[in-house]
């Protein structure tokens, strides 16, 4: 089992303060951004829908301080890479982690912001491949971190938005804005109900009372993930394309009802229609489960989770079967009124609200069952929602 706290940021925080120091000679600026969860809205962000995430307490951390030439050098012990480049030279390096500083770097330039080279050394405690979006903490830490030492002036939108930039053009994975937002606005205790059309946004105080947010990492990662998500995106793009047609006012899924998709997707192109009728139903469904949170009925949250799960396996086909397994262990405990997989999917966590006098059972039965039947051991986080990117030091 792994549980980690505050601490141990504070402890990564000094630790990469001290090899940044022992590294370059020179007292760097300290930033942290968060991985996120997401309680339920999956899919819809690129479709201009809702979003409904949170800020975690596992997160990046990033050193940094500016040089006085061009160079570029990037440090990560636990991420085991070392990379330099000028700011004249910024390429793909296809070993992600740096690509996602540089990615960072080049929109910003694109932006006619000015830079110099800078000094770089990052750590964190987001567990890898596990879908809480380290790539999208590391942006934004990048973003936040460079505005500050070169006093752009960027809003907390457009550094989430060049994050996400960085993620569509420079790795090539056409993502929505949910993560990059999620690690920049997070807030202790909160959801964040997030329009992904006009970019308004609210918090909602998130109170599980008796239950507890708990993830079941299946520990894999299915090599289609990014080329599958791009995929997906396209198909929705495409099902908005048949509706536009003969409903030129329409311009996203966001805009698009179940009577259209029967209407003039449904006969065109099956599996277009089941990704958009996916869509189309888990933007109604995210509203929905806000009202259950303004009446308190955790329980019909829940049900509205298992829904979704359903729903990214049949009809938007994103699951895996680790997942699936993960889910069905818990479904018929009345102990977890809530479990789905989370994020893009493929791989990663599924995200269980499980009644808190029940977690060490349901967390133990399940961890032997997997192992049993998937001979792998499972990974359990439990996390707490904390506030997002922000200078430490
Ligand atoms: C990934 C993406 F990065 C997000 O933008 C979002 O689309 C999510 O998958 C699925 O909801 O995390």
């Amino acid at each position: 089992m792994n549980v980690e706290n505050d601490s141990a940021t504070e402890e990564i925080v000094a630790n990469v303060r001290k090899r940044f120091l022992a590294l370059y000679g020179t007292e760097p600026h300290i930033f942290t951004s968060p991985g996120r969860i997401n309680l339920i809205g999956e899919h819809t962000d690129y479709n201009n829908g809702l979003v409904l995430p949170a800020a975690i307490d596992k997160a990046i951390v990033l050193a940094i301080a500016q040089r006085e030439d061009q160079q570029i050098n990037i440090f990560s012990e636990s991420y085991q890479m070392r990379y330099t480049c000028t700011l004249q030279e910024l390429v793909r390096t296809e070993m992600l982690w740096p690509d996602y500083i540089l990615g960072v770097i080049v929109e910003l330039q694109k932006k006619g912001c000015e830079l110099k080279g800078v000094d770089i050394v990052f750590d964190g405690n987001i567990p890898l491949g596990a879908g809480l979006s380290s790539s999208a903490a590391l942006e934004c830490a990048t973003a936040f971190a460079l505005n500050e030492l070169f006093e752009f002036n960027l809003s907390p939108l457009e550094i989430a938005k060049l994050g996400q930039a960085a993620e569509n053009n420079f790795v090539g994975v056409q993502c929505g804005l949910m993560d990059q937002f999620a690690s920049v606005f997070g807030k202790a205790g909160h959801l964040i109900k997030l329009d992904c059309e006009s970019f308004e946004f609210n918090f909602i105080p998130f109170n599980a009372k008796n239950y507890q947010v708990v993830l079941f990492d299946t520990g894999v990662k299915h090599s289609l993930a990014s080329s599958a998500y791009n995929e997906r995106r396209q198909q929705c793009e495409y099902g908005v394309e048949l509706v536009r047609k003969h409903h030129p006012e329409v311009d996203s899924l966001r805009r698009v009802n179940k009577q259209m998709l029967d209407d003039y997707v449904k006969d065109v192109d099956r599996m277009v229609y089941k990704r958009c009728d996916f869509v189309v139903s888990e933007i109604q469904r995210l509203q929905d489960a806000c009202q259950d949170l303004l009446k308190d009925d955790l329980e019909s949250f829940g049900r509205r989770m298992y829904e979704t799960h359903e729903g990214l396996r049949d009809l938007y086909e994103v699951s895996c079967e680790e997942l699936d397994y993960l889910v069905d262990r818990v479904k018929d405990r009345p102990e977890v009124i809530g479990s789905r997989m989370m994020g893009g999917g493929f791989g990663g966590c599924t995200i269980n609200l499980i009644a808190s006098d029940s977690v060490d059972r349901i967390v133990e039965e399940t961890s032997k069952a997997y192992k049993k039947d998937h001979d792998r051991n499972l990974k359990v986080y439990f996390v707490s929602i904390e506030d997002g990117t922000r200078q430490v030091l």
